[in-house]
């Protein structure tokens, strides 16, 4: 990481009471996630099309319920890294912080993040086809696939938000509020590709924020950054923590 560019995302951010961050994948990818995009993505294993669609859940639930439930698996032992531990301790550390995520592997919250705005869902909950009711059930592996509604029998999908799919209205118009009245945003993590998470930044920099992007490779929001700092999250957020100590 570029210690002069770190200087001044921490100069940055000193002078700011308000700040936003979304992550994505990268965030996590420290703590063992396989990212989606990545060398040794998701996707890459994958076809999302076939998997992370409302078609394929109609077409094979099972096959769908078996990627969540190994991704449920491979999430369930991992512990938060230290990117993670310094989002949540950032939200005492601002009279205004708030924490955007496209992740659904809930390690936010685990690192002690509160409020945390989740674009795309959560793996652990899990929501009725029939009914809609969503409840968290931490169980893996699931002892059936696909699981069924113990009220009602109908089959439950995991309560995250699939590509064609419209998120959450509420959600989306807290993300956009909260990106739009911020003074300082950080992204992190993402390859800024899906929609609508990736158009928070731009929301944020058309109201006046300047935008501070960490990941090791740019993305197509580097060119709209005011910094861009190439590294791991989980090493530049504590080395951005110990310099915005030093100033504040
Ligand atoms: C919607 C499900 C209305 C849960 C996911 C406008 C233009 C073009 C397309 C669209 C558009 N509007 C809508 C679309 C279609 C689509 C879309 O955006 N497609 C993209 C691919 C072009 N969007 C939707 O369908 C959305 N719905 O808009 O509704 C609508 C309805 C119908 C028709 C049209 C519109 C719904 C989007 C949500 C989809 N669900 N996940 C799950 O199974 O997880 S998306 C999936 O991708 C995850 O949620 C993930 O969070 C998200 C984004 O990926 P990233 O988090 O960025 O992860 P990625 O692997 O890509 O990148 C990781 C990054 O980390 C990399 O840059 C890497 O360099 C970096 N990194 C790696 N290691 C580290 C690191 N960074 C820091 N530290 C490290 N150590």
């Amino acid at each position: 990481m570029n210690d002069n560019l770190a200087s001044s995302a921490a100069d940055l951010l000193a002078r700011v009471d308000r700040v936003a961050v979304v992550t994505g994948a990268g965030v996590s990818a420290e703590s063992g996630v396989p990212t989606f995009r990545g060398q040794d993505g998701l996707w890459r294993r994958y076809r999302a099309e076939t998997l992370a669609t409302p078609e394929a859940f109609e077409r094979d639930p099972k096959l769908v319920w078996e990627w969540y439930d190994w991704r449920r698996g491979l999430i369930a032992p991992v512990e938060p890294n230290p990117g993670h531990q310094v989002l949540a301790v950032w939200q005492d550390l601002f009279a205004g912080f708030s924490l955007i995520t496209q992740n659904v592997d809930g390690l936010h919250a685990k690192a002690g993040s509160r409020d945390v705005v989740e674009l795309h869902g959560n793996i652990w909950k899990l929501r009725c086809t029939r009914e809609g009711t969503v409840s968290e059930v931490r169980e893996s592996p699931l002892p059936q696939l696909p699981p069924v509604c113990p009220s009602c029998g109908a089959f439950l999908r995991p309560h995250v938000v699939w590509f064609g799919e419209s998120l959450d209205p509420a959600v989306l118009e807290r993300a956009f509020r909260l990106s739009e009245s911020c003074q300082a945003m950080l992204v992190i993590g993402t390859s800024s590709v899906v929609q609508p998470a990736a158009s928070l930044p731009f929301a944020a920099a058309r109201a006046g924020a300047k935008i501070v992007e960490i990941n090791p490779e740019p993305t197509p929001l580097t060119p709209h950054t005011d910094v861009f700092l190439a590294g791991r999250s989980g090493e530049i957020l504590p080395a951005l923590d110990r310099l915005l100590r030093e100033t504040r």
